[in-house]
């Protein structure tokens, strides 16, 4: 059977990695439609190697789709997301808007697939943020061994996470800043070229910033557990690539060799784990790559049963694109067939 779908935010930096996703993994597609902006219009693109016009999205692009993957920011979300479910769609939404509904499923297929039959609710379904994914699926397994009490993590996050014009800002600057030029920002409120800015996203009233207040409440949701998790999210002058130093607090002792043993076997994690010869994951080399790549395993004898890990993934493949097209898959085989 072949399924219609429409990519919404088909222009943009996540809504291409989806349509590459959907023809990489040849997804059973029927008809396809590419929705964005009006700035758009005039576009085309192509699946499969044949021509598609942008269309603008509208509250009655859905007549006909079965599924719609949205990716072009939390206010569209929130605004059409509804339209697409009223029209019979099933939504795989990117964004922020829908994850912490207690009616919408926030599904990461190695972790939770059970979770997605709850799109009957809503018809929608969210994808969680690229850093709570990467760090999820690694610490599953160790979690379904060990118990996961306490995670402490600190993100090094890819200029591709805010979008197309964040790429473009990183790649102006470097070029104004080499060249002796004065460096222009519009993007980021600083500098990112060769520098570090320890805020991803706005500031809540309790100082942390919403990139890691979801970092704490998506792994609650997704992991189903009561895990305390506290982060400080930085973004830093990659292009791609999310890179995560995680700390983590277990109830039963995991040693390295088991935390190994666990994550080499582990649903869509590679282990690169062998410093001797200087391999370790590496953003370079997580980047157009589905698997989440953990290494620089070391225990932490600062606590009692306590672990460190470097985990490391592409950020709009596995952290947006490939885990929507997973969902996508899922959804057709377990239960819309
Ligand atoms: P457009 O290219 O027409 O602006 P990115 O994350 O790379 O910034 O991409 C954002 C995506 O969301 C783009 O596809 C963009 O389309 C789309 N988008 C932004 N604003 C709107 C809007 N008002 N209506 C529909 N699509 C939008
Ligand atoms: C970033 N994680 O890297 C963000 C991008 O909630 O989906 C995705 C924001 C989100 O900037």
């Amino acid at each position: 059977k072949l399924w219609n779908v429409a990519v919404v935010g088909a222009t943009g930096a996540v809504g291409t990695q989806m349509i590459e996703c959907l023809e990489e993994r040849k997804f059973p597609v029927g008809k396809i439609k590419f929705l964005a902006s009006v700035r758009s219009v005039g576009q085309v693109l192509e699946f499969n190697g044949k021509p598609v016009p942008v269309e603008e999205l509208k509250h009655d692009s859905f007549e006909g789709i079965d599924i719609a993957l949205f990716s072009a920011g939390g206010a569209r979300s929130e605004e059409f997301c509804p339209s697409a479910a009223k029209a019979g769609a099933v939504c795989i939404d990117n964004s922020s808007a829908w994850r912490m509904d207690p009616e919408v499923p926030l599904v990461v297929p190695e972790v939770n697939p059970h979770a997605l039959a709850g799109y009957r609710k809503k018809g929608i379904v969210a994808n969680p943020n690229c850093s709570t994914i990467q760090m999820v699926v690694a610490l599953k397994p160790l979690h379904d061994f060990g118990s996961i009490k306490r995670i402490v993590v600190s993100t090094y996050q890819a200029v591709s996470g805010t979008g197309n014009k964040a790429i473009d800002e990183l790649r102006k600057q470097t070029g104004e800043l080499l060249n002796g030029r004065p460096p222009k920002n519009e993007v980021y409120p600083h500098r990112i070229a060769f520098n570090c800015l320890p805020q991803i996203d706005s500031f809540c009233d309790n100082g942390y910033t919403k990139e890691e207040m979801k970092m704490v409440n998506e792994t609650r949701k997704i992991m189903e557990a009561e895990i305390k998790t506290t982060a400080t999210c930085v973004r830093v002058p990659v292009f791609y690539g999310h890179s995560e130093s995680v700390n983590i607090e277990t109830a039963k002792k995991i040693t390295v060799a088991k935390a190994r043993e666990l994550l080499e076997d582990a649903p869509g994690v590679e282990l690169v784990d062998n410093p001797a010869n200087g391999e370790y994951p590496m953003a370079m080399d997580a980047a157009g790559e589905d698997l989440t790549l953990v290494g620089r395993i070391r225990e932490d004898d600062t606590v009692a049963n306590g672990l460190n890990l470097w985990v490391v993934a592409d950020n709009l493949r596995k952290g947006a694109a490939t885990n929507a097209v997973q969902i996508a898959e899922l959804l057709v085989e377990e239960y819309l067939k």
